[in-house]
């Protein structure tokens, strides 16, 4: 016999992933660098499945159907390269090698280039779920060519999360690194949910003087609305979460120092480098940097502010209602600087990507899963080449019912010392767009002024230079 599949690489993502494959009716092959994790697997797992157990890469490549479908489930970087490098001189014309790690896009466009040389499929693979989701059904975001979805992509609907109306959520995104790229902008979008949901809950605590436990209640309230999602969930359950050892909520045990990996940071970088404005990502990965700064922190500490003033219990109630108005709107504003960025790695790389293909795969399987999602879908479905989530009706319309509210907050926390990055930046993102004159005129005055930059005039075409220096009249460019 011969497997249709085979995995790489068999720490928990892989080895889930591997089950997930089997369990769905797949015969798969299993490789690890150490074998005592794939006679592990077998031992421990073996009755869910079909499974090939192989002690060599020659073994593990001679075990799988042509064309071979070989998954590498490897640590993103060096490990990936060496994986590669040990399997590509195996395969044959035609077969696939799928990535399923965190790997950057550009890394994937190389591999691409670099294996397609020897007409091997190189298929960079963004899966999320964590370790739960790649057992039981992640979001799968596949790049590559689209002979390799043809092969592949049948099965990874099957393996893949459903959404709500029954759609596998897996979707061929484009060629070479674009699923990577997606799945580094999906990051990117969680760290900013993370950081606004954060923010909510610190002004809870503090203006509304509300305890974790009732911070939790009021969440678990939330997620029964438009703010239904798997994070607010899961914020709900951590709050409500009560150290054994003290006795104390869970929240304020932990040291308050966010740790990360890096796609976050890469979503930020790369938007840089592609002129997006993703003023809220930045902001959330700023604020786990800043809350790992702990000799900063500590050489701040007496510095001058307010400390918050808590409200009585029905001010407390109003207020809960403003925060869950602010963090919706902050989260339309995360959520349309993601897609910019998606809209311009696909204008840059001719991904061709389809953006309402995109939120319909994140419906379900993913961190930042969300009855949201779907709305997105509808909305790029309606219009493919809708310039900004904010310029689509329903969005727009909903972010100026909440705006109100959305402000009083910001002058809350303001007044009163809380820090809000996330609601700030989006805010002003927000008015920043909506502006009738923005103050970058003065900008390039100045610029004009001590670099002779030149400008260009809002009623006549050209460039022009004013000579600053001398009698300042003005000369084309
Ligand atoms: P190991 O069990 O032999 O350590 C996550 O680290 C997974 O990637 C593990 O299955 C690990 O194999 C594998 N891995 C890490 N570096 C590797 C490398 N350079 N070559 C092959 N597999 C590697």
């Amino acid at each position: 016999t011969s497997a249709q599949i085979g995995v790489t690489g068999l720490a928990v993502m892989g080895r889930n992933l591997a089950r997930n494959f089997a369990r769905n009716g797949y015969t798969v092959a299993l490789h690890n660098r150490t074998s005592a994790k794939t006679r592990a697997l077998v031992e421990e797992f073996g009755d869910e499945g079909d499974f090939i157990a192989t002690e060599s890469a020659e073994e593990f490549v001679a075990a799988l159907e042509r064309p071979r479908r070989l998954v590498v489930m490897v640590k993103a970087g060096e490990a990936t390269d060496a994986v590669i490098k040990e399997f590509a001189p195996l395969m044959e014309p035609g077969d696939m090698i799928i990535d399923g790690g965190n790997a950057h896009f550009a890394d994937t466009r190389r591999r691409e280039r670099e294996l397609r040389e020897q007409d091997i499929h190189f298929v960079g693979t963004g899966v999320s779920g964590g370790e739960e989701g790649a057992l039981n059904g992640p979001s799968i975001m596949p790049g590559g060519s689209p002979e390799s979805y043809a092969s592949l992509g049948p099965m990874l609907e099957k393996i893949s999360a459903k959404a709500e109306d029954g759609a596998p959520c897996v979707t061929h995104v484009g060629a070479d690194g674009a699923g990577h790229f997606v799945k580094m902008v999906h990051n990117g979008i969680e760290y900013a949910d993370m950081q606004l949901i954060a923010e909510a809950y610190q002004l809870l605590r503090e203006v509304a003087g509300y305890s974790p436990a009732q911070i939790a209640d009021i969440f678990r309230t939330w997620n029964t609305g438009r703010l239904d999602s798997y994070l607010i969930e899961i914020t709900a359950e951590v709050l409500k979460h009560v150290d054994a050892a003290t006795g104390k909520p869970f929240v304020d045990v932990v040291q308050d120092q966010a740790e990360q990996k890096g796609t976050g940071r890469w979503t930020v970088q790369i938007a840089l480098d592609l002129g997006v404005p993703v003023s809220g990502i930045a902001e959330a990965v700023f604020a786990r940097s800043l809350s790992g700064h702990s000799e900063l922190r500590a050489a701040s500490q007496g510095l001058p502010g307010p400390t918050a003033q808590q409200l009585s219990e029905a001010e407390a109630g109003a207020f809960a209602d403003q925060v869950e108005q602010a963090l919706y709107a902050s989260k339309i504003v995360s959520y349309t600087q993601g897609f910019h960025e998606i809209a311009a790695g696909s204008e840059e790389y001719g991904w061709d990507i389809d953006l309402g293909a995109v939120a319909a795969i994140w419906r379900g399987g993913c961190i930042i899963r969300a009855a949201f999602l779907d709305r997105i879908r509808a909305a790029y479905d309606t219009r493919a080449d809708l310039p900004s989530l904010l310029s689509d009706k329903t969005f727009a319309q909903e972010i100026g019912a909440a705006q109100d509210d959305w402000r009083a907050v910001l002058v809350a926390a303001t007044r009163q010392g809380v820090p809000t990055p996330g609601f700030s930046a989006a805010l002003a993102y927000y008015d920043a767009l909506r502006a009738d004159r923005l103050p970058a005129a003065l900008t390039q005055g100045q610029r004009d002024y001590f670099g002779a930059h030149t400008y260009r005039r809002t009623d006549r075409e050209g460039s022009f230079h004013t000579l600053w220096g001398g009698d300042r009249s003005e000369v084309g460019a």
